[in-house]
């Protein structure tokens, strides 16, 4: 039996409590909050998980152009390594086992003028593994994720994120999987999940068209079988989006709690219908 979780990101600025009703409602067992330690307020949140009996699988790092893990200056660089520490610091005080990194800023798809692709890599892996050191001390896991090529440049696949762990070379760095993102830059969605097997520790769930998993074209039956075959024990956590151009204006949909509620319901009764029926 896997944890279902459902990242809070995607419901923009609703009231935690209604996210909360949500997720108890149509039967999940937490939540994945966006890494933002200084706007959440973790004794508050751990208060909530409590009240709804939920936890906190996983946190979600928010990363823009403040927050540049590929940046060689060290003022830029340590900003972004902050970061990193502020969200390991809010994993512990919420109990998530484990912080999404994206080593690239979301949203930019190409390397800064001032330096190249392999100059980012080189201090985007430098930058993660000094953070890496904090979150080993605290018990915390970073998890690498590959957003496709037309939101970020540095690693857009699993074969690169793999690539990219590999050199970062650290306990506490591993991967994690989307299936929205592999669905536009995976050539083989299970051969791809078998070759980072043995890294894997989180993966998020959406369709082909982002929206709940049951609804696009995605063989998750495939999914379910390979994650079973290899062993997988982390948390599936839906990362949802209605089909509009950009995610982070999904919110200012007026239709949008509705919409957000109605995929909560189907991705979770679709993707444990095929669980069920892959364990027997
Ligand atoms: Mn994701």
């Amino acid at each position: 039996m896997y944890k279902y979780s459902m990242t809070q990101w995607i419901v923009g600025n609703e009231n935690i409590e209604e996210s909360f009703q949500r997720l108890q409602k149509y039967g999940y067992d937490g939540i994945e909050f966006a890494a933002e330690p200084y706007s959440l307020e973790g004794e508050k949140m751990r208060r909530l998980m409590n009240n709804y009996q939920l936890i906190c699988t996983s946190l979600c790092g928010i990363f823009n152009d403040e927050r540049d893990l590929t940046a060689g200056e060290p003022k830029k660089a340590e900003k972004a390594i902050q970061y990193l520490k502020d969200s390991v610091d809010f994993a512990v005080e919420v109990g998530a086992a484990c912080l999404i990194v994206v080593p690239s800023p979301v949203g930019r798809t190409q390397p800064p003028e001032e330096y190249g692709y392999e100059e980012a890599w080189k201090q985007a892996v430098n930058n993660i593994r000094t953070a890496a050191d904090y979150a080993q001390e605290k018990g915390i896991c970073f998890v690498i994720e590959a957003i496709n090529r037309y939101e970020t440049y540095l690693v857009n696949n699993l074969e690169k994120a793999l690539e990219f762990v590999k050199e970062i070379n650290h306990p506490s760095v591993g991967l994690m999987a989307d299936l929205f993102h592999m669905g536009i830059e995976e050539r083989n969605i299970g051969q791809s999940l078998r070759k980072i097997a043995p890294w894997l520790r989180h993966v998020h769930l959406a369709d082909n068209t982002r929206e709940a998993p049951g609804m696009g074209g995605t063989d998750f039956k495939e999914v379910l079988r390979t994650l079973k075959e290899i062993g997988y024990q982390g948390a599936l956590t839906m990362e949802f989006l209605p089909r509009i151009a950009n995610p982070y204006a999904a919110k200012e949909m007026g239709t949008h709690k509705s919409l957000m509620d109605k995929y909560a319901e189907i991705s979770i009764s679709y993707i444990k219908m095929l669980e069920a029926a892959t364990s027997v």
